[in-house]
Parts: structure tokens; sequence; C-alpha cells
């Protein structure tokens, strides 16, 4: 539900129809990234503040220094822990500001926190810090990752032990300033400036797979490709359906499937393919408009059962950029689609 529509609504009635409750109250968290490690759950969320910015097309208003982890040991629960701050900005030598939806992964031992902020010179990268503990302190690599760039950084770790970064994000995102390599900073203040026509094809999320200390890009981004049911990409102008932010991965019976939202028409959908690059066919959608303005999520499988991790700004009667973390069940059908969640029951 985007911002100009909260006006009228009544929140105490909008608490009882929600279908979950904030996992944590006394701060707000948003961009829900859950992993289960060594049998526990872990969320990697946002921590949203007021830092007094106001709401653009950038999402300037987003103006978030650091990173709190948290974990439950049931998604049934109805609170989780907060852990404490496990990274702040002012620990992390390339960022200036905007620590954006990060996420996590786990190899031999040690915890690495992908996240995104932006640099001194106003570009976002995704950087990574490492913890012994998955609830930190994380240590930040004095650099952004080589060749990174854009935000919402999701780890996918396939069934052959290879690991891969889903990222990327449009307006304020910055991924349209990219489309020919490099970073294009002209027109700086416009989140439209350099998108592709309505009528041309839309810009793409991008994977690449992790070297083997995680710490680089193995190869050069390639496009998430989502294709609609005659098999041709998805076009710019088709605001229900292509990718803007938020990107998923997670398998379920040998198929991969890429979750992301669609920004300033705020779903979350959702395309299927054969392998992690792709391409993907658009399916439908995963969850419906939450109150606030973003919606972002994650998908994790914990005893057999899986679940949808995703905000909203309820706890903050509407604040878009003061979001809570919620979980509920996801199911996926016989024929492999995923029923579509309402946030608030009728
Ligand atoms: O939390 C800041 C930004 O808002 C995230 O990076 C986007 O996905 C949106 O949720």
């Amino acid at each position: 539900m985007p911002e100009d529509s909260i006006a009228h609504i009544d929140f105490d009635e909008l608490e009882r129809k929600a279908i979950s409750q904030p996992l944590v109250k006394d701060i707000y968290t948003a961009d829900p990234s859950a992993h289960v490690f060594n049998g526990k759950i872990y969320i990697y969320p946002s921590h949203d503040m007021d830092a007094g910015d106001a709401f653009d097309d950038l999402g300037s208003h987003f103006a978030m220094e650091d990173y709190h982890v948290l974990s439950m040991n049931d998604p049934a629960d109805t609170e989780a822990t907060d852990h404490g701050i496990a990274l702040h900005v002012k620990d992390v030598p390339w960022a200036e500001k905007q620590m954006w939806a990060p996420d996590a992964a786990e190899k031999d031992g040690t915890f690495y926190l992908f996240f995104p902020a932006k640099g001194y010179d106003g570009i976002f990268r995704i950087g990574v810090a490492t913890s012994s503990s998955p609830v930190g302190p994380f240590a930040a690599q004095p650099e952004a990752i080589k060749g990174s760039f854009s935000i919402d950084p999701a780890i996918f770790k396939d069934d052959d032990g290879h690991y891969y970064m889903y990222f990327g994000g449009i307006w304020g995102g910055q991924l349209q300033r990219w489309r020919n390599g490099s970073f294009n900073g002209t027109e700086a203040s416009s989140p439209f400036a350099h998108l592709p026509n309505d009528d041309e094809t839309a810009l793409c999320a991008k994977v690449a797979r992790l070297s083997d200390d995680f710490l680089e890009f193995a190869e050069t981004p390639k496009d998430v490709v989502i294709l609609d049911e005659d098999g041709r990409s998805l076009l710019q102008g088709d605001n229900d359906r292509r990718f803007f932010e938020a990107s998923w991965m997670h398998k379920y019976k040998g198929k991969y499937y890429f979750s992301y939202s669609t920004g300033d028409t705020h779903f979350i959908c959702y395309a299927v393919g054969d392998n992690p690059y792709g391409p993907f066919t658009y399916k439908g959608v995963v969850l419906n408009p939450v109150v606030g303005w973003t919606n972002h999520h994650s998908i994790a499988e914990f005893n057999g059962k899986w679940y949808l991790f995703y905000h909203d700004s309820s706890l903050s009667k509407g604040v878009t950029h003061l979001r809570s973390v919620k979980v509920t069940e996801l199911t996926h059908n016989d024929d492999g689609t995923i029923q579509t969640i309402n946030p608030y029951k009728e």
C-alpha cells in the first residue's frame, strides 16, 4: 500500500486484520533475509531509523546506519531475539551512508554479511564483512566487492556447493545508471534518468557466482532475464510484473524460484527457471502490497515447511521508512505454483 493511500487507514483494525505481528517492537527492522544456520533461524534485516531526511523517489529517507541480527528457534514464535549492533557504517572504510537491505551466508564456520551502502562518491556498492558468529560483530573488508554496484544482495547456495549473489534495484538503487557498464552520473538527482522506455526490455536484476573466499565475484554479473508466458522478455512498462528490487532465490523440487519486488506497484512476484542463471518465466504474485511503499521479503525452509519473511509499516502507523519484520507460512501448490499471500485478512 503506497504512502499516499494511508491517510484513511484505521491502524487498530489493520492490526486485527494482519496475518502476523512484528517480530521485534523496540526497534524498526525491514528487508528480512532469513537463513537456517545450525538448526536455528537467523534474520538479517535493515535497521530502520528516522534521520529526518524527506521522502523522495531516490529513497533518501532510508538513511540507515547499522545492522542488527535477529534470531528465532521456530518461525511459529511470536518474537525474535535482537542481538544488537552487528556492524556500523562508521566501521566500514569505504561506506558513507544508507546501509540498505543485507544478506548473509556461512561457509566453513565463518559467517559473511553482504550489504549495500553508498560510498563517499554517492555510488551504491556492495560490501562484505566477516564474523565467527552468525550474529556478529562483523569486521568489514576495507573495500567494496570489486565490480559490485547497486543494492539488495541475496545469496543463494546451490546443491552443488556453488554460491551466487543476486542483486540490483532501480530508481534510488541506481541499476539504470550501469546500463553501459560504468556509472552514468549525469542528472544525478533524478531516479528516472537512464531507464529504458516503457516499450523496451525491462532492466534485469544481476547474478554472479561468488569466488571461493566469498570476497569477490567469480564472474562478470549476468542479467536475470524474466520472460512472459509467450517466452518474451518483460517490458519496462509492465510495472505489475517487471523487476524493481529485492531479489531472492530459493529452490523447490529442482526448480529455481527467483522472487522480487515490483517497487512502484508494490508486489512480491516470482518467476521459475531450470538453473541459477535463468531465464525465468513469470508465474505470479507471492505477496500482495503491504502498508508502506516498499515490499521486500525472503523465503526459507525450516523443518519441512516454507516461510515468507516480509515487512510492513503498521507498527509505525504507515511511516514508509519505519518498517517491522514479520513471518508467515508460504505454500507451494502441487503444480509448483505459490499461493498468493494477502498480508491482511478481508
Ligand atoms: O531498505 C532500503 C531499501 O528499501 C531496500 O534496499 C529496498 O529493497 C527497499 O526495501
